[in-house]
């Protein structure tokens, strides 16, 4: 059965749109050794299970209840993600994107929040970000119900029209990228090589541990520190996840900048 997640910041209108894109019956229970929620539900046009993850700013987990989602990401192999955020933050929001973008399952971007942007002055343009990033960008409003309809028809064909062919050129790191994909490769089951190997060199403790007992960890480390000799040697003074994380952000200013149009934005405090 295909099984689809909505992933996203907190309070970016996930659970609004699970409770619209579901029937009413759904599992509740808590994830594997944590105390958070877990939701499960049915599609309402029989499409198969959506699973509403608990809110992260990054796959990077702070706390135990953070890690859920980058284990579910680790452990699943999810039909398509529902990249759920807030058209009126979308630069904060992106950063968790690029990483799911680079999972390499088939994603599409739930851009919601849109009339809070445009009351705002903020103007998102979906096709440009369609275009840009290779996958679908569906505009919405989860509170009223606007454009789920759209998301629904979107999660039957899927797979084929969502899967991205996103990938950043981490310059300097990409022959670390390269030498941990390289190790990574007898290892079955795991997502998309370069995904683990970035968030292996960006030392995720949820990828780390996971992999603690089927990855020679010392040559992991081995990598990581010439990496970083690569680094200093370049001229940039940058841990490799300082790097990658300069890199994404580069990139996320480029985006805002061609499918942003902020000329008229109102000062948060007259809103
Ligand atoms: P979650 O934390 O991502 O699950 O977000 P929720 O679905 O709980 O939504 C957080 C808050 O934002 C709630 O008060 C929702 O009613 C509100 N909300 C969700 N979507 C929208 C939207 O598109 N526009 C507006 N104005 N509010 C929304
Ligand atoms: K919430
Ligand atoms: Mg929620």
């Amino acid at each position: 059965m295909s099984s689809f997640a909505l992933v996203g910041n907190p309070n970016t209108g996930k659970t609004s749109l699970f409770n619209t894109l579901t029937t009413s019956y759904e599992y509740v229970g808590n994830w594997a050794g944590v105390t958070v929620e877990k939701k499960v539900g049915d599609l309402k046009n029989g499409g198969g299970q959506l699973v509403d993850l608990p809110g992260i700013y990054s796959l990077h987990p702070l706390s135990r209840d953070e890690s859920v989602a980058a284990q579910y990401l680790m452990e699943e192999s999810p039909s398509a993600l529902i990249n759920i955020v807030d058209a009126s933050q979308l630069e904060r929001n992106l950063a968790l994107s690029i990483q799911l973008l680079e999972y390499g399952r088939p994603i599409m971007l739930g851009l919601n929040m849109m009339d809070v942007a445009e009351s705002r002055g903020i103007h998102v343009d979906p096709l440009k970000l369609e275009e840009l990033l290779g996958i679908p960008v569906i505009p919405l409003v989860a509170r009223t119900g606007k454009g789920s309809s759209q998301i629904l028809s979107m999660l039957k064909e899927a797979p084929a029209a969502a899967m991205p062919e996103f990938k950043l050129d981490y310059g300097t790191a990409e022959p670390a990228i390269a030498e941990i994909e390289a190790l990574l490769a007898p290892i079955p089951g795991l997502p998309q090589h370069r995904w683990v190997a970035l968030q292996l060199l960006a030392q995720n403790p949820v990828i780390l541990q996971t992999l603690e007992t089927t990855l020679n960890m010392n040559a992991v480390k081995e990598i990581v520190m010439r990496g970083e000799t690569e680094l200093q040697q370049a001229g940039q003074k940058a841990s490799l996840a300082d790097w990658i994380r300069t890199v994404r952000n580069g990139y996320i200013d480029k985006l805002c900048t061609a499918a942003m149009d902020r000329s008229s934005q109102k000062p948060h405090n007259l809103t």
